[in-house]
């Protein structure tokens, strides 16, 4: 071992058994920005110049390798020695140069690995090109060097999808050469001594395998389905399918597409998501603030929603006691989350030893004082003010005095819900979103008397729930269904006012959404919503605007896909268009003497985003939600907002 050479801030290395191992130290994901650029070239160069060094490695320091190039050098005048120049210049090098990837390999950070000699791995290294995620295509070789390694069909699913890989993986698809069995420097130095001496492998000079264009077709149209219609997934496919021309002339037109991307709205909408998302779990004034330790969680109520928060909460490590009113119900409600981790278990998300653990520690009960135990209390009863509160004084008598309580509830007011605990402090809400196992969305609700390590726990909690938490104040239906409620009010103004529900939905899908508003409707069900307008038909402002369109659709027994019937038809499965609804949408018009127009799809976009906006304006100016973002994400997880166009209060700009 020598002394530790310098080459920038942030690039450094030590010299063993004459290899200079190079370490990128880059908090906090080693991003390939200037300064590492330049410390890298610096690197290169000496390895090049100095006689006595055989080769190199290059590793990151912390659990990193390189997490991508720097986002937040986007937009700002580029900085020479740019990426490309890097990557060129490891690939170039006359002696071997082997990456040591001792954690994420990311966009950029994958890209020069992909150039460098060999590539070995720690066993839980990440690997991937994610860039169409953030509106871009690799801008550093990567539709070009990839499928150089694994073919144009493989490197398609990768790019296309901006999908992770694993190791594991990495291994058997050829983007890596070997998984380090002991420790990783030490198995690179065995690497480069192999090397050393040989004719070694440039990626870029691999001839790539011929494929056969009905499958290229096959895996481009599945993603690109998917993607509806966004560019980089498009260009992405582009590039990688005329891989096989001359090196320089694809890395010239990956390098313009890659700039010319990086400068759209689509990659300013993704890249705005991607910082939300970061920067949502992160509350003003709980600085410090160290939640609370959490094992077990205990779960009332295991109907669908329970269940599938149990299931969550037992992926993330937690053990589980679940609650319900009976034995029988309980004994249920665990067969269907059994049947949840069974689904993991089949589909290859769970192996075998993973189940039973997972199952070892889920017990179900029907008594009370069962819960002792338990750290938190979620309650996923029925969504019943009076069911509620009975529940919370309950578990107050059996739960320790620190013990979280937090209720899942949707529309009740949670502050009245804390209010039924000795100890409103300990109460939070934690919405999630149906199936709970699945979505990502978390709304936690900050009620009047939270104790801010209470709130803290919560985001902990959705933390390692791999949940993404935004957090809300109180107010009916928090921020999503607040924005949603706008939302829809505003579709159903449109229908009396002269659109059709086939219209408004084409408008939706055709700005991204993946499912009309309408459709959507029909696949929930139309029962809750028209119990609930009911019991608020006595409460209603008279002078309010009512659209009684779906009222006049339920009570004709359209009650939506379950009934075969609903907004649309569905003869034989298949949504359509049905004359029916068109004639009930007409005589209601007739009714209220609406002057009839029509709606270009633009108009319908307009009018249904400006009612969102407006809404999140209004929850801004109340302080429910602390950043616009946060409303972003919450349409954009919840709601299904196209990401691509960076949710209602990003699009209005
Ligand atoms: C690219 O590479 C283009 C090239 O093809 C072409 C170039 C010519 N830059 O996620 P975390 C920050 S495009 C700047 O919570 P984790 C992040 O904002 C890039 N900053 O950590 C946060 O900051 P703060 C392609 C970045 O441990 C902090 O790091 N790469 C970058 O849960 C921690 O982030 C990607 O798309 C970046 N590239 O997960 C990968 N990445 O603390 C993006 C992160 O101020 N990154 N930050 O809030 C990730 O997926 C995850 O960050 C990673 C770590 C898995 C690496």
């Amino acid at each position: 071992m020598s002394d530790v050479t310098t080459f920038s801030a942030t690039v450094s290395a030590t010299t063993r058994n004459g290899i200079l191992v190079v370490t990128i130290d880059n908090p906090p994901v080693n991003a390939t920005s200037a300064d590492v650029r330049l410390g890298l070239s610096r690197a290169l160069a000496h390895a090049e110049a100095e006689g006595a060094i055989s080769g190199v490695i290059i590793n990151g320091a912390g659990k990193t390798f390189i997490g991508g190039a720097d986002i937040k050098e986007f937009g700002k005048p580029p900085v020479e020695p740019t990426l490309p120049d890097v990557i060129e210049r490891i690939e170039a090098l006359s002696k071997p140069v082997v990456a040591a990837l001792n954690g994420a390999a990311l966009g950029g950070g994958l890209e020069l690995a992909l150039a460098c000699h060999y590539r070995i791995a720690s066993p839980t290294a990440l690997l991937g090109l994610p860039e169409v995620k953030l509106g871009i295509v690799p801008g550093a070789g990567g539709t070009q060097r990839l499928p150089r390694l694994i073919g144009i069909p493989a490197a398609i699913e990768l790019i296309a999808s901006g999908r992770i890989t694993k190791a594991g993986e990495a291994l058997s698809l050829g983007i890596i050469d070997e998984i380090a069995g002991t420790d990783l420097i030490d198995a690179a130095i065995n690497a480069v001594q192999k090397l050393a001496g040989k004719p070694f492998r440039r990626t870029g000079e691999l001839a790539i395998a011929s494929a056969d264009p009905a499958e290229i077709d096959k895996v481009s149209g599945k993603l690109l389905t998917k993607a509806r219609g966004q560019k980089a997934p498009t260009e992405a496919v582009r590039l990688i399918a005329s891989s096989h021309r001359p090196l320089a002339e694809g890395l010239a037109d990956e390098r313009a597409t890659f700039l010319t991307l990086r400068d759209s709205r689509e990659a300013a909408a993704l890249q705005h998501v991607f910082f939300a998302e970061r920067e949502a779990p992160k509350v003003a004034g709980l600085e410090g603030v160290d939640p609370r330790p959490i094992d077990t969680i205990g779960i009332c109520g295991l109907g669908l929603m329970g269940s599938g928060i149990a299931a969550a909460a037992l992926g993330a490590g937690y053990t589980v006691i679940g609650l319900d009113q009976t034995l029988e119900a309980a004994g249920k409600g665990r067969e269907r989350i059994i049947g949840l981790l069974e689904r993991n278990l089949a589909s290859g998300r769970l192996d075998q030893p993973d189940f039973d653990a997972q199952t070892a520690r889920l017990s179900v009960t029907a008594t009370d004082v069962d819960l002792t135990p338990c750290d938190l209390v979620i309650e996923a009863v029925f969504d019943d003010l009076d069911i509620k509160i009975d529940l919370f004084r309950r578990l107050d008598k059996v739960i320790r005095p620190d013990a979280i309580l937090a209720t899942n509830t949707s529309y009740l007011n949670p502050d009245e819900i804390a209010s039924a605990s000795k100890h409103p402090e300990r109460v939070v809400g934690l919405h999630f979103f149906s199936p709970a196992h699945v979505m990502r969305l978390l709304e936690v609700v900050r009620c009047k008397e939270t104790a801010p390590d209470v709130l803290t726990t919560g985001l902990a909690v959705a933390k390692r729930l791999r949940k993404l938490p935004v957090v809300t104040g109180v107010t009916e239906g928090f921020i999503g269904n607040r924005i949603f409620s706008a939302y829809r009010r505003e579709a159903e103004f449109l229908l009396e006012d002269g659109a059709l529900p086939h219209e408004i939905d084409a408008a939706l899908e055709d700005y991204g959404f993946p499912m009309g508003l309408f459709a959507v409707y029909d696949m929930a069900g139309l029962e809750i919503a028209w119990a609930r307008r009911k019991r608020q038909a006595a409460t209603r402002e008279p002078s309010e605007r009512y659209v009684e369109i779906a009222d006049r659709l339920c009570e004709a027994g359209r009650l939506g896909q379950k009934s075969g019937r609903g907004w649309y038809a569905y003869a034989d499965g298949k949504r359509t268009v049905d004359p029916q609804v068109t004639a009930i949408i007409e005589a209601e018009r007739t009714k209220k003497g609406v002057v009839v127009r029509s709606f270009s799809q633009a108009e319908i976009q307009k009018r249904l985003l400006d009612a969102m906006t407006a809404e999140g304006e209004a929850l801004l100016a109340e302080g429910i939600a602390a950043r616009a973002s946060d409303i972003d994400l919450v349409m954009i997880n919840g709601y299904g907002f196209p990401a691509h166009k960076g949710g209602p209060m990003f699009a209005k700009n």
